[in-house]
């Protein structure tokens, strides 16, 4: 008998406009599992509003979303492609499981303690229980393996705890599903300040994917290099965490090794070296911005894309809800 594919879960929250460590970190690798796997995308717009939004903007940035989704190589016909406030069981199970996750290990969750730390004005329930809600997201599609950056890898671990508590109690209910962690990618610096993730909240050193080339080379150019007096392009993050960044962003985007880049440059320094980067990834990116201007174009097919998402997704995440219910006791329908 055939062997059924193994399932992969995961998403991204319309908070901002994806860039260029969402796309390497993430959907990047995402598209190269398509054929081997059963595949979720999502939309996080639920987790989204755990911080203030402006309501149009969070719709543009959605759609925005899917149809780059689908411009990097996500087929619909291939993959389910949704948005998670479309398929109500997301908060379903999420209330469920919050009463089956602890305050103090919510409490321990690096992420709550940096957007607390960001947002000390809305410090709000969802920001505290947005693990149980990511929880849900994944345990309703009993996945074997989720997608994540590096920064996302606590998140899933203690939705593995949240599951193997659950299943020791009522029985095996929950697949408990590993973390995928892609080995290049998965921590693109900021341009403007390499010690920290490139992230949209520091535009400055963040390429987004929709960027005009003339920006995007604008921000290579300036990106910080290092102040070693060694001017020359060699791997080494602890002493040169500028260069090395924009190195195994070029290695990412060119499929080159470190030693190649290095011998590329040598002797050339860092004035040939960070434009080189800089038009790599404007070459990455123009097909993608190309076809997502495309698709936007054409809302219909966008609606029909989500739309059909939704019905698939509900219909597997319905399945393990009803199980949910039945074990914890509520009166069946
Ligand atoms: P923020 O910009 O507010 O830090 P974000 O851009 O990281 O948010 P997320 O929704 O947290 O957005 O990330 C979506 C996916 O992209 C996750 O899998 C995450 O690990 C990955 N990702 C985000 N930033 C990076 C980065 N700089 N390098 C590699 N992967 C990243
Ligand atoms: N928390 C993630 C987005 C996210 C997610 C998920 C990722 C929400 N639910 C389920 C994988 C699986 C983030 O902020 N990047």
């Amino acid at each position: 008998m055939e062997k059924e594919k193994k399932t992969l879960l995961s998403g991204i929250q319309p908070s901002g406009d994806l860039h260029l460590g969402n796309y390497l970190g993430a959907i990047k690798n995402w598209k190269e599992l398509c054929d081997q796997f059963d595949c979720y995308w999502f939309m996080a717009d639920m987790h989204t509003i755990t911080v203030r939004q402006e309501p149009a903007e969070l719709r543009r940035r959605t759609l925005t979303q899917i149809a780059t989704y689908i411009a990097c190589g996500l087929d619909p016909e291939k993959n389910t492609i949704f948005v998670q406030s479309h398929v109500p069981a997301h908060a379903e199970l999420g209330w469920v499981l919050d009463c089956y996750t602890m305050f103090g290990e919510l409490s321990r969750m690096t992420q709550f303690k940096d957007k607390s730390a960001r947002n000390a004005d809305n410090i709000n329930a969802g920001l505290f229980t947005y693990p149980c809600l990511m929880a849900a997201d994944i345990l309703l599609y009993q996945p074997d393996f989720v997608p994540v950056g590096e920064d996302q890898k606590q998140h899933v671990e203690i939705c593995r705890d949240i599951a193997n508590r659950f299943n020791h109690v009522y029985g095996e209910v929950f697949r408990v599903p590993e973390p995928y962690i892609p080995k290049t990618g998965a921590r693109v610096m900021g341009l403007s300040a390499p010690e920290n993730k490139m992230s949209k909240s520091v535009p400055e050193g963040c390429v987004f994917l929709m960027e005009k080339p003339e920006d995007i080379m604008r921000k290579f150019k300036r990106a910080v290099t290092d102040s070693d007096t060694e001017r020359w392009v060699r791997y080494d993050p602890e002493t040169k965490p500028g260069v090395s960044n924009l190195m195994s962003i070029y290695a990412a985007v060119t499929g080159k090794t470190y030693e190649d880049i290095e011998r590329e440059f040598d002797g050339k320094g860092y004035g040939a070296f960070k434009p080189a980067v800089g038009e790599a990834v404007v070459e990455l990116l123009r097909p993608i911005r190309e076809e997502t201007e495309r698709l936007l174009a054409d809302k219909a097919y966008l609606e029909s894309v989500y739309r059909a998402g939704a019905e698939k997704a509900s219909y597997a995440a319905n399945k393990t809800l009803r199980k949910v219910y039945k074990k914890v006791g509520f009166l069946p329908r």
